[in-house]
């Protein structure tokens, strides 16, 4: 299979949940502003969608969304990154990977935009910092779901770690600063960092 990425990008979830489960995969890096992957290939062609990531099975089905790539990348093998199917927990993961695109994922991109006018990103941050409250509170241990790293995890660090890029101010939240290091440390995850230039 080959993941389509973007260094950075939501991609680093995926990525990173590959590292985690030590998954052989092929990686190919896409321009998003040209829509050119690495090799020259035409990425909408790929994916009509044109974003990151980009799934290719090796039976040359498409899979796209976060959510649904580090599922299917999770049910690959037994390594508990995520629960298994019709277990209540994996309902939760379910719910933590909804709320973690829509609620935190598509509330942070408009802070890329240069020109964002400023009532909008003052909107945009007032609930922003709700949602960062409310991860603060029902983090149920050192990582989401407790004690065991998740397909979850991996996509919020993806997304928080765009708020040093965006030079927020995240004093108010130390225990999401801390949840950050906690996950960065991690060994998968300081390889997927350096695999995508970031480290
Ligand atoms: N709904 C998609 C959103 C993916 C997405 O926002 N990708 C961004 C990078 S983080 C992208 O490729 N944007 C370029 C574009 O939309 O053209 C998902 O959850 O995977």
């Amino acid at each position: 299979m080959k993941l389509y990425y973007a260094p950075g990008a939501c991609s680093l979830a995926p990525h990173i949940v590959m590292n985690e489960m030590d998954l052989p995969c092929e990686r190919e890096k896409v321009d998003l502003g040209t829509h050119k992957t690495e090799g020259g290939k035409d990425f909408m062609a790929i994916n009509p969608k044109g974003y990151v990531p980009a799934l290719v099975l090796d039976n040359g089905v498409l899979l796209t969304e976060v959510a649904a790539i580090v599922q299917y990348l999770g049910d690959q093998k037994a390594t508990g990154i995520v629960a298994p199917a019709g277990t209540i927990t994996r309902y939760q993961q379910m719910e933590w990977l909804s709320f973690i695109a829509t609620e935190i994922h598509k509330q942070l991109g408009p802070f890329f935009r240069p020109n964002l006018p400023a009532d909008t990103r003052e909107q945009q941050m007032a609930l922003l910092k709700r949602r960062f409250d409310y991860l603060v509170s029902h983090i149920k241990g050192p990582f989401i779901g407790g004690n065991e790293f998740s397909v979850a995890d991996a996509y919020l660090f993806t997304v928080l770690n765009w708020t040093r890029f965006l030079k927020f101010d995240m004093g108010a939240w130390p225990a999401l600063t801390a949840y950050m290091e906690r996950v960065q440390s991690r060994p998968a995850v300081k390889k997927t960092l350096a695999e995508e230039g970031l480290a």
